[in-house]
């Protein structure tokens, strides 16, 4: 048996393997225990299990790259990187509930944070990390003589084969447990607890080179191009401008919620009674053509939209992707006017990106999950529910200096739209037998609720008169898949037409004194900054942002849609299906009808993605 035992040691194969293994158990057990990536089932735990293996087998397989006398330094060498990734992270961690990314580290303001606590971070039990190098280094050396790593060429290739395999099959579950995690990249907790933090990192390194090509290659001359082109497009305030000078802005996000529920009634009930005495209130403004601009950064989108008067991006989420920018958004063009700004939302922080990107817009604070007292009791799908969260955040509110410019994201109707509180269910389901559209009333009824409470709350904590509310959806919350269920709830057939038509979001202004009307002009979430700004008196006519002022008189009636779509007075351009329509009847007509929408979405979008890919706004001073 020992001499088993002694001709193993001197097997390189087999030390290659218990090194694989123990740096596998460690990152499993680090997964696990150093962050909290609240792991929801079974497969959820076997992904979690099975994710750091095949990065590990590439990257310690890359040691057989090197010529056989440098093989052992350079394989020991690649098991110290991967660990010390692991264990930076771990440290990081504790400080930030966050992991390292490539933008963040050359950001060296946010080390500097950490800089002098680096060292309370660390803790005695830490030396287990480093246990299995320990072992491992002691083991090279005693067999230094016998022990080499040099294996047969099929055993190499058997190496990256099981390599390629188990990221194969990683891949496979993460997706089907969280489609298209990869292109959306929402949440690098939701990343880490998917695929691991090795494949984290690679995945954010290729990111992060994409951006920076882009930028790289950027020239000041286009930001003139796209000067020039919204100087064609420029409308001059009317009789709003100034209405609300000074007051505080209180946007709320509503999550998912689309136009047609507006003053619809299921089962008898009202699905938003409070926004439906709201739209009639002498003092709103409502606007019933409004459509949402997001694409695949949903909330986080609609977010950069409004705060920017730039599109998202035709692919992944803005938030994560540039987030390292430089812009021109509300919260820093306030911070001028004397303005305090903030985030109120009951998810974590790293979501989209968020703790990262609210620094960039120019947001003084951000009241995220940490900040709220979040029990299961209290909770629901992704976090705390509407009603405590604004409940909660009412002495947050009252704590912020005046004037202040806010955003209130809700978070309990989104998708797949439950409740786990008969007290909550406030309406009854329809009965379509599609799960996700019988469930939508019900939990829009609830943040309806939630709504109407932090009106009141607002009145009573004396937030109220000097306000502006701005009520918008951030973007649809039924998909195409559920066309069959939303033909019987609207009464007509889905098409192109009524699929580009739901992407209506309701758009509610109010403010005590303001002057309320119901308002037909077609516009979009990409025109709510030059609407806000010019409301406070704040000029923006030398900005450079593709919205216009919805309250302008003179501007153009038009919403260009992510997806290309594009919608005026009389035509709707479906940019999915390349279908014209009439707007008014709805019929499908001559597709040269809609030559000029089709060209000018696309004009404006792609020149909207150069600023945002070229970093464009970094040359704003040079023009
Ligand atoms: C998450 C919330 C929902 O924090 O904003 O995100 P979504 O999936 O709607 O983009
Ligand atoms: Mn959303």
């Amino acid at each position: 048996m020992n001499n088993r035992l002694q001709q193993l040691s001197k097997n390189g194969l087999f030390f290659f393997l218990i090194a694989t293994l123990f740096l596998w158990v460690k990152s499993y057990f680090a997964f696990k225990f150093s962050f909290s990536l609240n792991i929801e089932n079974n497969f959820q735990e076997i992904i979690l299990a099975i994710a750091p293996l095949g990065s590990i087998l590439f990257f310690l397989g890359l040691s057989f790259l090197f010529s056989k006398k440098k093989r052992m330094k350079a394989f020991l060498t690649l098991y110290f990187i991967m660990s010390f990734v692991l264990y930076a992270n771990v440290v990081y961690y504790r400080f930030f509930n966050d992991f390292i990314t490539i933008p963040v580290l050359m950001q060296y303001k946010n080390f500097g944070q950490l800089g002098g606590s680096a060292g309370e971070l660390m803790l005695t039990t830490d030396l287990l990390f480093w246990l299995d190098i320990a072992i491992l280094i002691t083991w090279a050396v005693v067999k230094r003589t016998e022990l080499n790593l040099s294996l047969k060429k099929r055993t190499i290739g058997l190496v990256f084969a099981s390599a390629i395999m188990a990221l194969g099959v990683n891949l496979g579950m993460a997706e089907s447990e969280r489609p298209q995690l990869l292109t959306r990249t929402f949440d690098r907790a939701m990343f880490v607890k998917l695929m691991g933090v090795y494949n984290f990192h690679l995945y954010d390194s290729v990111m992060t080179a994409n951006t920076q090509k882009h930028r790289v290659f950027a020239e000041s001359s286009e930001l003139s191009e796209v000067r020039n082109y919204l100087n064609s497009k420029k409308a001059e305030p009317g009789e709003y401008f100034g209405e609300a000078e000074g007051k505080n802005v209180v946007l709320v996000s509503m999550e998912s919620l689309q136009n047609f529920v507006i003053n619809k009634k299921v089962n008898g009930k009202e699905v938003t009674p409070f926004l439906n005495d709201l739209i009639n209130d002498k003092n709103s403004l409502y606007f019933n053509n409004f459509y949402h601009n997001t694409g695949q950064g949903k909330t986080s989108d609609s977010e950069f939209i409004i705060d920017n008067s730039l599109y998202g991006l035709p692919r992944g989420a803005v938030f994560t992707t540039n987030a390292g920018n430089e812009l021109n958004a509300t919260p820093n063009i306030l911070k001028e006017e004397g303005y305090t700004s903030a985030v109120f939302h009951g998810n974590h922080d790293s979501f989209w990106n968020r703790d990262v990107m609210y620094e960039t817009l120019g947001y003084d604070r951000f009241f995220s999950k940490k900040d709220y007292n979040v029990t299961d009791d209290i909770s629901v799908n992704y976090g705390l529910k509407d009603i405590p969260f604004f409940e909660q955040s009412i002495p947050m509110v009252q704590g912020l200096e005046e004037p202040y410019y806010t955003r209130f994201i809700t978070l309990t109707h989104h998708y797949p739209f439950t409740l786990n509180k008969e007290e909550d269910k406030m309406i009854d389901q329809t009965n379509t037998g599609d799960g996700t559209v019988d469930r939508y009333f019900q939990t829009a009824r609830y943040m309806d609720e939630s709504l109407k409470k932090f009106f009141e709350s607002m009145k009573d904590a004396d937030e109220y008169k000097d306000t502006v509310f701005v009520f918008y959806g951030d973007h649809y919350g039924i998909s195409e898949n559920h066309n069959r269920a939303m033909k019987e709830i609207m009464g007509t057939e889905i098409r192109p037409y009524e699929h580009t038509q739901l992407q209506r979001v309701p758009l509610i202004i109010h403010s005590p004194g303001l002057e309320g009307k119901k308002m037909e002009t077609i516009g979009s979430q990409i025109d709510l900054k030059p609407t806000i700004l010019n409301l406070l008196g704040v000029k923006t006519e030398n900005d450079i942002q593709f919205g216009t002022d919805l309250l302008a008189p003179d501007r153009e009636s038009d919403a260009i849609l992510r997806d290309g779509s594009m919608i005026t007075e009389d035509y709707l351009y479906d940019g999915e299906s390349g279908i014209c329509y009439d707007h008014d009847s709805g019929e499908e007509v001559e597709g040269t009808h809609c030559d000029d929408l089709k060209e000018d979405a696309q004009t404006e979008l792609n020149l909207s993605d150069k600023v945002v890919y070229g970093d464009l706004l970094r040359f704003k001073d040079e023009e």
